[in-house]
């Protein structure tokens, strides 16, 4: 059925970039928003908005019969969940499939299946697609787990199967420590995902992260939209995203784009979605999982293949055909993206939400600029720090880094502090400018 009206289930940047693509389709938008974000850019641009209550998440960007309320109330045909919230909570998807509203976004089976990571690299193995040797399938006893790890070899890594970023994950060198891991990957993954289910894999001593980009529709189609590196992260959290990948080459980039697309065909992948993979020293790669939802550093694979990820998304979602043929997909340039949050890097990290002061974006040749901030407008403190990302997308790596530092030195944020310095700093390191990062690189140099 056609998309009349679309409520963004989102706050921040990504409910602006949402409206934005909703707008150029021809779509309405119905913006729900938190009492905490009274002030948000996009309701000015919304053709109607709901206060759906309190900024507490819980009451709010995370409540699912007060999100399809206002789906009902504003008589919308498809809600967008973004990322984060309730972007791959296949119950959600669930219920507004029950009440036949499109969810922008996999099929809810689909988020169910690659949500347990464990059961996603049994469909990876299955595809053929190279894994990193591990359990087959879940452990369910301490037994069981010190077996595999002998069998493996130490170092390993325990990780929760309901886990993502990080979370319920342990690295063992010995017996004692797998068995400890094991108990305490359980108990942290219970408590947090209500799901104690682990599994084990050789720990990749400082691998790089890239991940590949899918886009899938509702007629078997899928295209692959190159990859993004993003090893240079800080406890899980990441930094900068760029593409192409440093150390992917042109035959690299195509199996790995093949492998992408053989977990998602067998997963039915039908939206926007991305392939996560670790690389090891010997550019071996490895799929770890897939993340059901639109990321926050989409805009680097926009930006390279030209595609607007968002719109494509939302069509593939109504039953368009997508009009992408593989053969027709280039990646062109380099495209790097700078997460700018209000947090203080000489702080660890501390969020510092407030009211922003005067506040001037980047802009110029190559500069993109994501944010939904503006002079005056007030970080709450309730959600996440960002505030802003600004992309560069130039004709080499060499360009964009320049570019880089260019636009990072005219972002003025009043007030508040921000982790611009730290990327300005980033900048100038040898290793980032000769691309030579993994995953520990801010540990090593910048904690
Ligand atoms: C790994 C790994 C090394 N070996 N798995 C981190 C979260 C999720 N995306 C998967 N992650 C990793 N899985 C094996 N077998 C390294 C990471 C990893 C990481 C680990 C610790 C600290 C920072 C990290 C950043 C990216 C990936």
């Amino acid at each position: 059925m056609r998309i009349r009206r679309l409520m963004i289930a989102n706050r921040g940047e990504i409910a602006l970039r949402i409206l934005r693509a909703c707008k150029e389709l021809g779509i309405e938008t119905v913006a729900v928003y938190s009492e905490a974000d009274r002030d948000s850019l996009h309701l000015r641009y919304a053709n109607e908005t709901v206060c759906i209550g309190p900024g507490v998440a819980a009451q709010s960007y995370l409540d699912i019969p007060r999100l399809i309320s206002a789906a009902e109330i504003a008589n919308v045909d498809a809600i967008h969940p973004g990322y984060g919230f309730l972007a791959e909570n296949a119950h959600f998807a669930e219920v507004c499939e029950s009440c036949n509203i499109h969810f922008v976004g996999p099929r809810s089976e689909t988020i169910a299946l690659v949500g347990n990571k464990s059961r996603a690299i049994a469909l990876a193995r299955e595809a053929g697609v190279p894994t990193v040797p591990g359990s087959d399938g879940a452990l369910e006893t301490e037994q069981e787990a010190l077996e595999t790890a002998r069998a493996i070899g130490y170092p390993v890594m325990i990780k929760a199967a309901s886990g993502g970023g990080g979370r319920g994950m342990r690295v063992a060198h010995n017996d004692i420590s797998l068995v400890n891991g094991y108990h305490a990957a359980r108990r942290e993954a219970e408590a947090a995902f209500k799901d104690a289910t682990v599994y084990l894999e050789k720990f990749i001593e400082n691998p790089r992260h890239v991940e590949v980009q899918v886009l899938g529709d509702k007629h078997g189609n899928l295209v692959f939209l190159g990859e993004r590196d993003c090893s240079l992260q800080r406890r899980h959290q990441k930094m900068i995203e760029e593409s192409p990948s440093p150390i992917v080459d042109e035959e690299m980039r195509r199996r790995m784009g093949e492998a992408a697309i053989a977990v998602s065909r067998a997963a039915n992948y039908d939206s926007a979605g991305t392939v996560e993979f670790l690389v090891d020293k010997d550019r071996n790669f490895y799929f770890i999982e897939m993340n059901a939802r639109i990321q926050v550093e989409h805009p680097v694979s926009e930006m390279i293949s030209g595609v607007d990820l968002i719109q494509n998304m939302i069509r593939s979602a109504a039953g368009e055909e997508l009009q992408l043929r593989q053969e027709e997909i280039r990646v062109q340039g380099h495209a790097m993206e700078f997460r700018i949050n209000a947090e203080d890097p000489d702080d660890n990290f501390r969020p510092c939400p407030g009211r922003i002061g005067l506040f001037v974006p980047p802009g110029g040749p190559g500069v993109r600029w994501d944010s939904h901030c503006y002079s005056g407008y007030i970080v709450p403190p309730n959600y996440d720090s960002l505030i802003g990302k600004v992309i560069i997308h130039r004709n080499t790596r060499k360009e964009t880094l320049e570019t880089a530092k260019r636009a990072l030195s005219e972002i003025i944020v009043g007030n508040l502090k921000t982790t611009v310095p730290l990327y300005q700093r980033i900048l100038e390191h040898s290793d980032f400018i000769r691309g030579d990062v993994d995953t520990g690189f801010i540990e090593r140099y910048f904690m």
